[in-house]
């Protein structure tokens, strides 16, 4: 007798899991060894045998929650002359460039200023995706101090559109099969069909387009740092982070002027290291409509003070090239940050941010992560808006939280952006642009 086999498609699979999931969730034996003995639902916890097993590595990171030390936050809202905020025009006019300063000065780096921006459209072709949209690759320069750096972008907009319509901007840190333009390679990193198909139009450009994703002056040189190489006698120049946060915002400047783009909303979405440049993009671009960070972890979204999976020292060390010089002064003494991300994510206050962890992507710390937007909440507060706050709303795997305008979830399975994610952006976007919601 044949067997017959049965092909699950991404959706269906994540279908499953989330299904799984939830029963597991449900069930009473699955209370994790750390979570406490009166926890309230939903309040996602690690599984605690996945816990076990990275401890039984004995690596020098933790992964237990009893093992995040006592540590203090800072306020979001403690100016530096210990005056506090209580209105959004002190916020804007005195903490959040405050904020945004110590980002500069001790994390990320001072990136220049756009330049003179030009585009030049290379090829157009009107039949991507199978007719229903228009495929643009556009080179952008930028001109400043006698000097100019270009790089490209891809741009999809939906044929069947009637008016210019939000756009979601993807950050691709990856190869380019990963979000591939021409759609020869396709790959859930980012389901351009499934985008164009919900109405919205897309972008995106390669982070290596812009800076080289590796150390040492010789790479540096090649990508745009090494054309304005920034002022790093007080260790703040600009680093690597920074130059592709830096690129995404010459890719807005020019989808602001692309006749079938709504300029006002584009989203920045990116992951993992692309994750925490589309948080520092959007904290510095106050034109970006909205921020989705993507297992963004440690330099993103993630608590440093936690300590849980990767630390300050560890990426410092790793990836020395992404945060300016001033970092590393932090390594192994995270309580002495000036900043915490929390307050990268209440940078893009009152603008949409939705926060996306994976099950077991441990070293990004999803709690971290969620914490993190917990705590931004007293900055979107200020303009109105609800966020949640407690960490124990923390929602299980597969369940979108999404209040006022802060989302999360945890998707099934490891380290990825996958189109589950892209789902929850995109319902996310729905929401706060007020458009119909798509079956
Ligand atoms: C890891 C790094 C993370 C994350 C990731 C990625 O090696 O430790 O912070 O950024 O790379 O970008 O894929």
């Amino acid at each position: 007798m044949r067997r017959r086999s049965i092909v699950l498609d991404g959706w269906t699979m994540c279908s499953l899991k989330f299904l799984l999931a939830v029963s597991t969730f449900a069930a009473p034996h699955a209370r994790a060894a750390d979570a406490p003995a009166a926890q309230t639902f939903p309040n996602h916890w690690p599984d605690p045998k996945a816990v076990a097993e990275l401890d039984k590595k004995k690596t020098p990171y933790h992964y237990r929650e009893s093992d995040v030390p006592k540590y203090e936050l800072p306020d979001p809202l403690l100016c530096a002359d210990g005056t506090r905020v209580t209105t959004r025009e002190q916020w804007e006019q005195k903490r959040r460039p405050e904020t945004l300063e110590l980002f500069r000065k001790h994390v990320y780096g001072h990136s220049p200023a756009a330049g003179e921006v030009s585009f030049q459209v290379l090829e157009t072709d009107p039949t991507a995706l199978e007719c229903a949209a228009t495929r643009k690759r556009v080179k952008i320069t930028s001109t400043q101090q006698g000097k100019s750096y270009s790089f490209e972008a891809w741009v999809l907009t939906p044929n069947a559109a009637k008016g210019k319509v939000p756009a979601f901007l993807l950050i691709n840190n990856r190869p380019v099969a990963s979000a591939d333009p021409t759609r020869k390679e396709k790959d859930g990193f980012w389901p351009a069909e499934e985008i164009i198909a919900r109405g919205y139009a897309t972008a995106v450009f390669r982070t290596v387009d812009v800076d080289p994703d590796k150390d040492g002056p010789a790479e540096r040189a090649k990508g745009v740092r090494g054309v304005w190489p920034g002022d790093d006698s007080n260790g703040d120049a600009w680093a690597t982070i920074g130059a592709w946060a830096w690129g995404a915002s010459r890719v807005l400047d020019y989808l602001q002027t692309d006749p079938a783009v709504d300029g006002t909303k584009v989203a920045v979405v990116g992951h993992s290291r692309g994750g925490k440049t589309a948080l520092w993009a959007a904290a510095q671009d106050t034109r970006f409509a909205m921020a989705g960070s993507n297992c963004s972890g440690r330099g993103g979204a993630s608590l440093a003070r936690r300590r849980m999976g990767e630390t300050v020292a560890r990426i410092n060390t790793a990836f020395p090239y992404w945060f300016c010089d001033n970092y590393k002064k932090y390594n192994d003494r995270e309580d002495d940050l000036p900043v915490d991300q929390h307050q990268l994510v209440a940078l893009v206050a009152p603008r949409p941010v939705y926060v996306v962890s994976a099950e077991t992507d441990y070293w990004a710390d999803p709690r971290g992560e969620f914490t993190a937007l917990t705590k931004a909440s007293v900055v979107y507060g200020l303009y109105g808006l609800q966020g949640p706050t407690n960490v124990d709303e923390m929602p299980g795997v597969g369940t979108p939280l999404v209040r006022g305008r802060q989302g999360y979830h945890i998707h099934p399975g490891g380290h990825n952006l996958t189109p589950f994610d892209w789902k929850g952006y995109m319902d996310f976007g729905d929401r706060v642009w007020g458009r119909a919601a798509t079956p």
